[in-house]
């Protein structure tokens, strides 16, 4: 089926039209109108997200929602929960969803219901966790574990790092460590703090053939054997008890050394960058106990109900991808900043910098045809305050225009109302000053006020100038929890999947990833051996230089 190129749609060439009319539109002055507040706020679920401080009008959503219809939205959600192949490059189906539905759904892919082996494996991560947590896993000297080192990379790695970080509240006694980097700092630096005693290595790859992971975990096992044997003792039958794996490749697993019953088996349909509420997620149920981590699935599951179910004017992650599309592809943003106010999300914005643009960042559509338009925006960002003493400054007063969420709670976990009132009202004060800006007017009687002569106002003033109408959503949340955190992960998915169906472009493959696994390989084998093969005249000689 030939698919739809987004510019030639009715609603398309309408918002060009409407662009053109509202573009130099100061928000400030359509906060006038009406009940902006009202009209552009979708609650839901201790969820409330205020998207009025756009640069969008009724007529805007309207067209934007009518341009979605056109894109054939709904079909397209209809065969992503349907488990139809829609991964068509990769010839998979995307059911990452049926890992966070109830034990009792039928989920159906190449015929064959899912549910019954995604519960299998969520028992095993249970009982292994729960034995991790209580001390009956004992290492190769009797001891409990204290310390879980999670090792993988991309998909294997970020989403576990972040996971643990945001819900560190949650997290028990034991210490959790990630290493991801081929090189080797992170590894030895990391083991320099362990003892092999008391120690258990989650390696997760789910193709168990990426280089990195694999050096990673052989350097944990040379390491494990050598550092636990006295003269004289071999260790290597102790592996067993001290590292485990998640992996769809059963064979290299076992190949590695680990015992079959210490694998944690995931599905092909279950992409890396999607893959923390499969298996992928056992070092997070071993931080904070299979409980937390089952509210974590409960919580996506209820907003995949939300984005399945609601009418796309009441849908928030419909309405955050059409605002995405609205600033991407008309007026030319390139980035969008991600600011959660609040430390524990520290590692969120690097998080959905992967899932967005590994998903989006694409230039051929479903046809097969490059594209003429602009897809997957640049996604970065730091927690607040910390960002406004840092980067603010260009977004305030810069010459990009960057559509920002602003992310925070109502309730602090903490209790200490003087640090997260100062906290919250900074985060009012950011997104209300970003969208009405100070006139030269303003700034002058500003000046004025702190008493300044006349000569220097007018040298100052217009460095004190804020253009404002600059978009953000604001999107408050009752509190920080486990199934609140997975709602939120889980409306930024279907955010991107919903861009990807308006780009007409898969996103769900990564050949830009695979690229990068072939081409290390290729110049490992010339730095390794005695001559160069084939490269470009720089290449060549930064070969050289190196190996000198
Ligand atoms: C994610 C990507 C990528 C992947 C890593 C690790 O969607 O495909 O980030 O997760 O390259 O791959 P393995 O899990 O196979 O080691």
């Amino acid at each position: 089926m030939n698919k739809i190129n987004p510019t030639t749609t009715k609603s398309w060439k309408k918002l060009l039209g409407h662009y053109d009319a509202i573009k130099s539109t100061q928000m400030k002055k359509l906060f006038q109108e009406g009940d902006r507040a009202a009209e552009f706020t979708l609650k839901w679920e201790g969820f409330y997200v205020d998207y009025s401080k756009n640069r969008i009008t009724k007529e805007t959503m309207e067209s934007l929602r009518d341009f979605a219809k056109e894109m054939k939205l709904q079909e397209a959600m209809a065969d992503y929960f349907g488990g139809q192949t829609i991964n068509e490059t990769e010839g998979r189906a995307v059911m990452h969803t049926a890992l966070r539905a109830p034990k009792d759904a039928t989920l159906k892919v190449d015929g064959q219901n899912i549910v019954d082996e995604i519960n299998e494996t969520k028992q095993k991560i249970k009982q292994f966790s729960e034995k991790i947590i209580g001390g009956s896993h004992k290492g190769f000297t009797g001891k409990a574990i204290t310390d879980v080192v999670n090792i993988g990379i991309g998909g294997s790695d970020l989403g576990p790092d972040m996971v643990t970080k945001a819900l560190a509240y949650y997290q028990n006694h034991l210490k959790v460590h990630f290493i991801s980097n081929v090189d080797g700092d992170h590894v030895h630096e990391t083991l320099k703090q362990l003892d092999p005693e008391t120690t258990l290595f989650v390696v997760v790859s789910k193709s168990f053939t990426t280089q990195e992971t694999l050096s990673n975990a052989n350097t944990a096992r040379d390491w494990f054997i050598k550092k636990a044997a006295k003269p004289g003792e071999d260790r290597k039958k102790d592996v067993a008890k001290h590292f485990v794996a998640v992996s769809t490749n059963l064979e290299a697993v076992k190949d590695f050394g680990i015992a079959e019953e210490n694998i944690f088996t995931m599905w092909e349909w279950v992409g890396g960058r999607f893959s923390i509420w499969s298996a992928v997620g056992l070092t997070i149920a071993i931080a904070i106990g299979y409980d937390n981590f089952e509210s974590f699935l409960a919580g996506a599951h209820k907003m995949d109900e939300h984005f399945k179910n609601t009418p796309f004017d009441q849908n928030i992650p419909v309405t955050l991808a059409l605002l995405t599309v609205w600033y991407n592809n008309f007026f030319k943003a390139e980035s969008e900043a991600i600011i959660p106010y609040t430390q524990y999300l520290q590692r969120l914005p690097a998080y959905l910098q992967q899932a967005t643009m590994e998903s989006n960042g694409k230039s051929v559509d479903q046809n097969g045809k490059p594209v003429d338009y602009q897809t997957g925006t640049i996604i970065w960002g730091e927690p607040g305050t910390n960002s406004q003493h840092a980067f603010f400054q260009l977004i305030h007063q810069g010459t990009k225009i960057i559509p920002t969420d602003f992310i925070g709670y109502k309730e602090s976990l903490h209790g200490d109302e003087d640090h997260h009132n100062k906290l919250m009202a900074n985060y009012l004060a950011q997104t209300e000053a970003l969208m009405n800006g100070k006139t030269e007017e303003e700034a002058r009687k500003e000046l004025e006020a702190d008493g300044m002569d006349q000569e220097k106002i007018d040298q100052l003033a217009p460095f004190k100038v804020f253009q404002g109408n600059k978009p953000t959503n604001s999107i408050l949340i009752d509190k920080l929890t486990p199934e609140s955190f997975g709602a939120l992960i889980a409306m930024y998915e279907s955010k991107i999947f919903v861009e990807g169906i308006l780009w007409n472009i898969f996103s769900f493959d990564q050949w830009g990833v695979e690229l990068g696994k072939q081409l290390a390989k290729n110049v490992l084998k010339d730095i390794n051996g005695d001559r160069i093969n084939n490269h470009d005249s720089s290449t060549t000689a930064l070969i050289n230089y190196f190996k000198k």
